[in-house]
C-alpha cells in the first residue's frame, strides 16, 4: 500500500478544526485532527509545507518509521506546531491500518482491558449557588465525576465559566479576551465551593477542579491541603508546568490527587513527574502529543510507577481525536478517566463518528480503524474564523498565566 495524497481541512463550525486526510492506492483514507486552539494556521502551514510532500509514496503500515521520520528527521524536535502536526499523520496511519485490517484501532493497540470509559464533566457556574445547580443537572444526566469551576467573588472572570445562559467555550473570535486574577480570593472561596458540593450531593460524586496554572507550588500546596477533607479525585494544572521539580514541593505537603499535562508535547515533559511518582494522572492527549504512537510509550511507563491517564478532552479537541483517545482508553491498562466537554450538535455532525456516551461513561463502536469521519460538504460552508483563548493579568496588571 502507498500514500498517493494527503490533504487538510480546515474548517469552523461554531469552533475551527484542521484535519488531516491521507489517502492510498487502495482506496482507503484515514484521519487525522491537528488542532492547536488558537494557533490553528501554524500547524496547518507546517503540515501542508514540510510533511506532506514528504509523505507521498510511503508504505502507511510503516507507523513508527513514519513517526521517527517526521520527529528526528526535523532536526528542530518538540513544540507544540511540531507534534500536532506529527500527530495528525499518526492518528490517521493508525485509521488506515485499522481499516484495511478491518479492526477497530483498539485491537491494534492490545485489544479491550474494558468496554466502558468513565468520563468527567464540567459544571461552570457563575456563583456558588448557580454551580450547585449546575452540578445537580449533570447528576441527572448520569455523569459520575464532574469537574466544578465557579465565578469568584471580587474577581471579574474566570477560566471555565461562561456569562449566565452562554455555554463556556476556551477561545472566542476576534483579538484575546483579557480577565484578572486574584490568587488571594481563589484560594479562600474554593474551599467553601467543595464543601458546599459535599454538603448538598454527598461522598459518592467523583469531585474534580483545574486551577489551570494559575498558583505557584506553595500556593498549591495549601489549596491541596484545604482540599482534603473534600477529597477530590484530582486537583489539576495546580502550578505552571515547566519546572518539573515544583511538583515535589506540593506532593511534600498534600494528599489531594494530581493531574497535569494537557499542554504536554513529549515525554521529555513529564519523565521526572512520572519516574518519581509526582503526579497521579498524566492529562496528555493524542493530539498535542505526537500522536498514538509516542502517547503507548509514556503510558506503558507510566503504568510502571502508578501513574494513570486521564486525557484531555476539551471543545478544542475534535472528534477525530476523541474517537482516537477511546480506542486508547480502551486498550491501556492504567486508564484512569476520560474528560468529556461534550461537542456542539453540528460538530458531531460535521465529524460523524461510531463512539457515544451514555450514564456517565463513554462507549467505543467496533467500525474498523477510528471509526469517524468527516462530511467534506458540510465543513465547507464553515470556513476558517481567526479565534484566540483569553490572556490574564493580576489586579495589578502583571501578565499572568491564562
Ligand atoms: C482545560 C481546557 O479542559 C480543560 O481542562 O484546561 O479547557 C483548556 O483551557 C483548553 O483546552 C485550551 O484550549
Ligand atoms: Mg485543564
Amino acid at each position: 500500500m502507498k500514500i498517493t495524497e494527503a490533504k487538510l481541512v480546515v474548517c469552523s463550525p461554531t469552533r475551527n478544526f484542521v484535519t488531516l486526510i491521507i489517502y492510498t492506492d487502495q482506496g482507503i483514507y484515514g484521519l487525522g485532527d491537528a488542532t492547536l486552539n488558537g494557533r490553528e494556521l501554524a500547524v496547518a502551514t507546517y503540515l501542508e509545507e514540510y510533511c506532506i510532500p514528504c509523505l507521498i509514496g510511503r508504505n502507511p503500515f510503516d507507523i513508527e518509521d513514519i513517526w521517527q521520520y517526521f520527529y528526528k528527521g526535523a532536526y528542530w524536535k518538540r513544540g507544540p506546531v511540531t507534534m500536532s502536526a506529527i500527530a495528525a499523520i499518526d492518528m490517521a496511519l493508525w485509521d488506515i491500518k485499522g481499516k484495511a485490517l478491518n479492526t477497530p484501532v483498539y485491537n491494534l493497540l492490545g485489544g479491550k482491558s474494558r468496554d466502558q470509559i468513565m468520563v468527567y464533566c464540567h459544571a461552570n457556574g457563575t456563583d456558588l449557588s448557580h454551580t450547585l445547580e449546575v452540578v445537580h443537572e449533570h447528576l441527572e444526566m448520569g455523569y459520575k465525576a464532574i469537574r466544578v469551576q465557579s465565578g469568584i467573588p471580587g474577581i471579574a472572570s474566570t477560566y471555565g465559566v461562561a456569562a449566565k445562559g452562554e455555554k463556556y467555550e476556551p477561545a472566542t473570535r476576534g483579538l484575546p479576551h483579557e480577565s484578572s486574577w486574584s490568587t488571594e480570593k481563589y484560594l479562600n472561596f474554593m474551599p467553601n465551593l467543595f464543601s458546599a458540593v459535599r454538603n448538598k450531593y454527598g461522598d459518592n460524586l467523583h469531585l474534580l477542579h483545574d486551577c489551570h496554572h494559575r498558583l505557584t507550588p506553595i500556593e498549591a500546596a495549601r489549596f491541596g491541603k484545604d482540599a482534603e477533607p473534600f477529597h477530590l479525585f484530582w486537583m489539576e494544572d495546580p502550578v505552571s508546568e515547566e519546572l518539573q521539580e515544583s511538583f515535589r514541593l506540593i506532593r511534600n505537603h498534600t494528599t489531594t490527587p494530581i493531574a497535569v499535562g494537557e499542554i504536554f508535547n513529549s515525554v521529555f515533559d513529564c519523565n521526572r513527574l512520572i519516574t518519581e511518582q509526582l503526579i497521579d494522572y498524566l492529562r496528555m492527549t493524542i493530539v498535542h502529543s505526537g500522536g498514538i504512537t509516542p502517547l503507548q510509550k509514556i503510558a506503558h511507563l507510566a503504568e510502571v510507577y502508578n501513574v494513570r491517564t486521564g486525557f484531555h478532552g476539551a471543545t478544542d479537541l475534535s472528534p477525530v481525536t476523541m474517537a482516537a483517545a477511546l480506542h486508547f482508553n480502551t486498550a491501556i491498562h492504567n486508564f484512569g478517566i476520560q474528560e468529556h466537554m461534550p461537542h456542539d450538535p453540528l460538530v458531531d455532525e460535521v465529524f460523524p463518528h461510531d463512539y457515544h456516551f451514555n450514564d456517565g461513561f463513554m462507549f467505543i463502536g467496533d467500525k474498523p480503524g477510528l471509526g469517524v469521519d468527516l462530511d467534506l460538504d458540510l465543513a465547507s460552508k464553515y470556513p476558517y474564523q481567526r479565534a484566540f483563548l483569553p490572556v490574564n493579568r493580576r489586579e495589578d496588571g502583571t501578565m499572568w498565566n491564562w
